[in-house]
């Protein structure tokens, strides 16, 4: 007998699969095929379930679904949006982490609505302006309290059915939002650890919970390092608000950093140098992913000039991530005058 599952949750090596027929839960294993083909099995994955045990409530995970959506961080598949939680205050409101987390939700084309948590804890007009920026970055905004109720309400009708996911920094009050979404869950908070405001990794793994009306929220842990993933060229389409500027540049391949004629640069938008630290930041990181996967491509020319018998290697960018050297520089500007449009 075959059954189709959802994963709730993973324990140990075990996953905790909800059957959709019977809402039964049962604690499966990975079938040893999947192991050996390097099949993983996340969070949110629908996956068929054999070798049911009935009274053991036992299975085995035969089968993974091919996945709509994939988050990494937190690791969760096939959900319908992620709910960004962040602190109005405790750990004080931080917009370049925040824009951290929007970045890699992008990147992975997923929605996000941003909660704002601990609205009890700031006066009105901190709400105000914290929801009118976020806002005027094109996401939607929910202030939240578990302390007066207020936006839990709210949060439940913009939510609809489907499957969630709650991210945010450690001790932004995820675990919390969720109890008193659905105080039964009783799950485990965290104070406050140090003078920063940071919080203690109070949750450990990524679990789904139903909260009524086939809405289910996956609790997770908190994360203070978040790596961007997206590529340069890609990253100024991470950032909405930029969206409606984006090909109106002078330059097909235009990074928005000092290339004339850039929209972006002229349209004094409030993240740009957000942007331009993130751009930075991912332009490294993909040179140095580069010098990695193929070394010999990624040293200069000849590449190795070999002083007091060390090679010196310079890793090289691709050719649209490069500063114009001063020898082409002329030439370079001939195509800005319009002599040579686009690449
Ligand atoms: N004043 C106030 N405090 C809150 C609110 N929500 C959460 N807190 C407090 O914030 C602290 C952290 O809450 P958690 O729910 O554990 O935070 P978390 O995001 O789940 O943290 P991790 O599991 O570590 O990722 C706790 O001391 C909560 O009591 C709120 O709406 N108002
Ligand atoms: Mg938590
Ligand atoms: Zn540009």
């Amino acid at each position: 007998m075959i059954l189709a599952g959802l994963v709730l949750a993973q324990e140990a090596n075990y996953y905790r699969v909800r059957l959709l027929s019977e809402g039964t839960e049962l604690l499966c294993t990975r079938r040893a095929r999947l192991k050996k083909t390097g099949q993983s099995v996340y969070v949110g994955d629908k996956v068929e379930v054999v070798e049911v045990d009935w009274q053991s409530h036992r299975g085995a995970i035969n089968l993974v679904e091919p996945r709509d959506t994939l988050l990494h961080k937190p690791p969760i598949a096939n959900c319908t949006g992620v709910l960004v939680v962040f602190a109005l205050s405790e750990p004080p409101f931080d917009p370049v982490q925040l824009s951290r987390f929007l970045v890699n939700i992008e990147t992975e084309q997923l929605k996000a609505t941003v909660c704002l948590t601990k609205a009890d804890a700031v006066c009105e007009s901190v709400i105000q302006v914290i929801g009118k920026q976020v806002q005027s970055w094109n996401y939607a905004t929910i202030p939240v309290s578990v302390e007066t109720q207020i936006g839990l309400a709210e949060l439940l009708q913009v939510l609809g059915q489907g499957v969630y996911v709650l991210a945010g920094p450690s001790g932004a009050g995820k675990s919390s939002l969720l109890n008193a979404l659905r105080p039964s869950l009783d799950l485990r908070t965290g104070n406050i650890s140090d003078r920063m405001g940071r919080g203690k990794h109070t949750t450990r793994h990524v679990e789904l919970f139903s909260i009524g009306n086939d809405i289910l929220v996956a609790d997770a842990p908190g994360f203070s390092q978040l790596e961007l993933t997206c590529k340069p060229e890609s990253l100024a389409n991470c950032f909405p608000e930029f969206r409606p500027h984006l090909g109106t540049c002078q330059f097909r391949n235009c990074l928005h950093q000092e290339e004339p004629g850039c929209a972006i640069q002229s349209a004094h938008l409030e993240r740009y140098s957000i942007y331009r630290t993130f751009l930075e930041e991912v332009i490294t990181h993909t040179a140095l992913k580069q010098q990695n996967t193929d070394p010999d491509a990624a040293l200069k020319g000849q590449g190795q000039q070999r002083r007091s018998g060390k090679a010196t290697t310079i890793p090289r960018l691709a050719s649209q991530l490069r500063t114009p050297s001063r020898r082409t520089a002329k030439q370079d500007l001939r195509q800005w005058d319009g002599i040579e449009e686009d690449e």
